[in-house]
């Protein structure tokens, strides 16, 4: 594994969208306060410019919080921020270059939709995987099929590294979550386009701590 200090319990995906009454700083720091444990920056239409001026922002306020950055697509701004990480689709740039590029150390997570990109790992280049969509969701309009729990345990286990559940994922999914196999929830408006982005953090950290004592 290249980069193991990292926990995905409560992995937050900003989106630029839905972070409308609270900028996407202000979100990350509330959702921070309330436990996130992991945060990615993903604005599918920014520049590679903006991008990295928003994510310097992001880098100045999240250091000394222990929370990793970590960036969606852009593995230059990823290299030009120096950034904790980066997360790839199927179709981005394959996961061996990516290590390549990025060197040992820095957090490499894939997105995986199907029994075929999950059979076909390497944990020394990819550190955790996205499963999903677990839930149908219209913040990502061309998402894959979801594949429920069924297909959220049927990939985690073929999975040679942690995995996160991705797509609709809200706290009373937890449970089911953690019984499919998955080490955390990754969620998108759950946090972004709350009212109070950081009280329904909390609220989502306060449920996944408990379900991972029954579990
Ligand atoms: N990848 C698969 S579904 C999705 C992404 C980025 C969006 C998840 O958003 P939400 O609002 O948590 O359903
Ligand atoms: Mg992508």
């Amino acid at each position: 594994m290249a980069c193991d200090a990292f926990d995905l319990s409560l992995y937050l995906i900003l989106d630029p969208d839905l972070c409308r009454d609270h900028s996407m700083l202000e979100t990350t720091m509330a959702a921070i306060r309330g436990g996130a444990t992991l945060v990615q920056l993903r604005h599918k239409t920014a520049s590679t410019d903006e991008f990295i001026a928003l994510g310097r922002e992001l880098m100045q306020a999240m250091a000394g919080t222990g929370v990793p950055l970590i960036i969606n697509d852009n593995i230059d701004a990823a290299i030009a921020l120096d950034a904790h990480g980066l997360h790839i689709g199927q179709d981005d740039i394959p996961a061996a270059k990516a290590r390549e590029k990025l060197g040992a150390g820095k957090i490499l997570g894939l997105s995986i939709e199907s029994e075929a990109a999950a059979g076909n790992l390497d944990p020394e280049i990819v550190d955790y995987v996205g499963i999903g969509p677990v839930f149908a969701t219209s913040t990502k309009p061309d998402h894959k099929p979801a594949i429920g729990f069924d297909g959220l345990a049927r990939l985690s286990a073929l999975c040679p590294m942690p995995g996160v559940a991705i797509g609709g994922i809200k706290g009373p999914h937890a449970m089911d979550v953690f019984k499919s196999g998955a080490q955390g929830l990754a969620v998108v408006s759950a946090i972004c386009g709350q009212p109070d982005p950081e009280l329904a953090t909390c609220e989502l950290a306060k449920t996944i701590s408990h379900a991972q004592q029954q579990i």
